[in-house]
């Protein structure tokens, strides 16, 4: 029996009936949001008695989309980035926060992206691998550090990722003004995977990535793309055996009802990257750019604390769901290390073979991990 997600179901619906919005947008709206929207300034009072700052800024409005759904961690971002910059600005510049689906898969959204039909997105590197290959980074398995506190601390502050990676999105018209980790992943799938031996035969589930078939092929699996609109159905159809996800999203898009086992494995993190239209982000006015990229800098630590209570509630979501038992299996330090053992030499492929990155990237980056794990 086909278990229909109501979720996917209204995704898939809102999906096709925006495909028309994208192809109207594609390449013509750069104007958009950048409008001159004439003399009208701000005048309303903020909580600060602001009035004069609010004045400052022209009124404006700005669509960020994400890929996620109301509740989730990227589209809760968005929506409490539009709060602060509505409250900085006395309410001249509002912000939009779209949810996934609005208008289009992740792969359409980060073309919209590109193409200023949108200001902002919440960006997964996964989806524009093929584009950026410096950003398929992140796939590597067993290469950042388990601890979420020092992955997020590397994001913040490695200046591999804000300055040198930056500046390569940048000639795709996508600028990061931040990194941030959704979560350690874990994997599902029907089999219970415990050691590299346990994917022989599986077909995975990937985002855009090239890297990630080699990182799965490794293990033994075959791989399959997929916008996650469509996954619910692929695993209960069981054309997609495995999936990985930090699990607040394992429990929110329901696939824990259509796989039978949770591994907490370690393996990476659930990278989301904050972006802005290049051309957009650098024609902003001084003060503007200023409020943006405060706004950017405080959600660090406030993103940090919501994908943390989400996951922990994920969790446990899923270990109460007595009608959908998933069984949860934790890694010990041995079988990490058979992982690890499968994992580590794709790094050195990654550097040295991945045609199109920057093996200075790696390298910086490496360094600075290895300070944040006091190595
Ligand atoms: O698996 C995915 O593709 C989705 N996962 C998360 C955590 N956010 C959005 C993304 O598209």
């Amino acid at each position: 029996m086909i278990i229909l997600n109501k979720k996917f179901f209204l995704m898939m619906i809102s999906i096709l009936t925006l495909s028309f919005l994208l192809a109207a947008c594609g390449g013509g709206d750069e104007e958009e949001g950048t409008e001159d929207t004439g003399d009208d300034t701000a005048t309303e009072e903020t909580d600060e008695g602001g009035e004069e700052a609010a004045g400052d800024f022209e009124e404006d409005s700005w669509q960020f989309v994400t890929e996620e759904l109301q509740g989730e961690v990227q589209y809760e971002y968005a929506a409490e980035f539009a709060n602060r910059i509505s409250e900085k600005t006395g309410g001249a510049i509002t912000v939009e926060p779209l949810e996934y689906g609005a208008l289009g898969s992740e792969v359409d959204q980060a073309q919209l992206l590109q193409q200023g039909g949108v200001e902002l997105a919440v960006m997964s590197p996964g989806f524009t691998g093929g584009q950026v290959p410096d950003g398929q980074i992140f796939s590597l398995h067993y290469f950042f550090p388990s601890d979420q506190e020092q992955v997020q601390e590397v994001l913040t502050n490695s200046e591999a990722l804000n300055q040198d990676l930056r500046a390569k999105y940048e000639e795709h018209s996508i600028s990061p003004l931040s990194f941030w980790t959704e979560g350690a992943m874990a994997w599902s799938s029907n089999v219970g995977i415990e050691s590299p031996s346990d994917w022989e035969g599986l077909n995975m589930r990937v985002q855009e990535s090239p890297l990630m078939r080699e990182t799965y092929d490794a293990y033994g699996a075959t791989v399959q793309s997929l916008s996650w609109g469509e996954l619910y159905q692929a695993l209960d159809r069981e054309t997609v055996d495995a999936q990985e996800n930090p699990i607040f999203f394992i429990e929110s898009a329901s696939f824990h009802e259509v796989q039978d086992t949770v591994t907490i494995s370690n393996h990476n993190n659930y990278v989301a990257m904050t972006t802005a239209n290049t051309d957009w982000y650098n024609g902003l006015d001084d003060n503007v750019k200023a409020v943006v990229d405060e706004t950017v800098e405080e959600m660090q630590d406030w993103v940090f604390d919501e994908q943390k209570a989400q996951n922990e509630a994920g969790l446990e979501a899923i270990e109460a769901d007595s009608e959908n038992e998933t069984k949860i299996i934790e890694l010990d330090e041995d079988q990490i290390a058979e992982f690890r053992e499968v994992a580590e030499p794709v790094h050195q492929y990654y550097r040295d073979e991945v045609e199109g990155i920057d093996p200075a990237i790696f390298d910086k980056l490496q360094e600075e991990i290895a300070e944040i794990m006091g190595e």
